[in-house]
């Protein structure tokens, strides 16, 4: 795959599905925006991941950037169907599964999300598991996320991970965060309070595995929703989308911003931006020689 890579060290990559699909239209610039200003105010170097036009991109230009904001459908990518956006010349927005496939190929070693798709509720009936989960046996990329989406099953997504052989860490937590919330009832492999032991852990790890890490960054305490209040807006969410497959989770997390008059929305943002600096600041730790 011949990526187009504009990478500086220390990078954190950063996706797209998150600015194009996670978020409502007129909050995706200013994301987009605010992370790459949040990475270089830390000494490290955002470096965006999408596909303009059939052209894989690590590190969009801000040219490149508005296209896909301009443009009027950008497929979500992950590994199944990244290929065929390539083939047929599409614009795609990667998600965790194709940010990191890509980054990969660029040699970026960090990445920043929200959070990761994983198991669906409903397994009986229609199973529904991210293509993010795989993604980390194969591609050696540490990605700092909060969590997964409560909406999914957490700590089904939790046994999956260690079914498929992934490590999962804490940064200053010893719980598996849900993404709006702080805790759930599963537990992560290792916790870690300091940066420096951290971003040696994941060189060493990276290096070991040729595989990718799961390190977990709660959301910031002030951030943090209600339980009680989230599992009502989840109900209510719930019961308004049918939708399933890719199209599940953006139209649940729409509702949910919907509901909340915005509250889900802030949480979100403001636990993305704690990745971003994270992500930032290990990137850089671990550049040092
Ligand atoms: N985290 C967010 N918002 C999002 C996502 C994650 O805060 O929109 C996206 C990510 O791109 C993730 C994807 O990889 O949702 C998972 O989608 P699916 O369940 O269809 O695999
Ligand atoms: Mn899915």
């Amino acid at each position: 795959m011949r990526v187009t890579s504009r990478v500086y060290s220390p990078a954190v990559a950063l996706e797209t599905t998150l600015i194009l699909h996670g978020v409502p239209k007129p909050a995706a610039a200013p994301l987009a925006a605010e992370l790459r200003d949040i990475v270089r105010a830390r000494r490290a170097n955002p470096a965006l991941v999408g596909v303009v036009a059939g052209q894989p991109i690590v590190g969009l230009s801000d040219a490149e950037l508005l296209t896909l904001l301009d443009a009027p459908a950008v497929t979500k990518a992950n590994t199944s169907n990244l290929g065929l956006i390539l083939h047929q010349g599409l614009h795609g927005a990667t998600t965790v599964s194709t940010t990191m496939e890509l980054a990969a190929a660029a040699g970026v070693r960090l990445f920043a999300t929200g959070g990761l798709g994983g198991l669906h509720k409903g397994l009986a009936t229609h199973p529904d598991i991210s293509a993010d989960l795989a993604a980390f046996t194969r591609f050696p990329v540490a990605v700092v996320t909060s969590g997964v989406k409560s909406l999914l099953d957490v700590e089904g997504t939790r046994e999956l991970l260690e079914t498929l052989g992934i490590p999962v860490v804490g940064f200053r937590t010893d719980r598996f965060p849900a993404f709006y919330l702080r805790d759930s009832d599963a537990k992560v492999d290792a916790r870690f309070d300091d940066l420096a032991p951290l971003a040696a852990f994941l060189d060493a790890e990276l290096t070991r595995t040729g595989r990718g890490i799961v390190v977990c960054n709660p959301i910031p305490h002030a951030d943090e929703l209600p339980k009680a209040q989230w599992h009502a807006w989840l109900a209510q969410a719930e019961a308004q989308t049918p939708a399933q497959g890719r199209d599940a989770t953006p139209q649940l997390l729409g509702k949910l911003h919907e509901l909340s008059a915005g509250a889900t929305l802030r949480a979100n943002l403001a636990l993305v931006r704690s990745n971003a600096a994270l992500a930032a600041d290990l990137a850089r730790t671990m550049a040092k020689p």
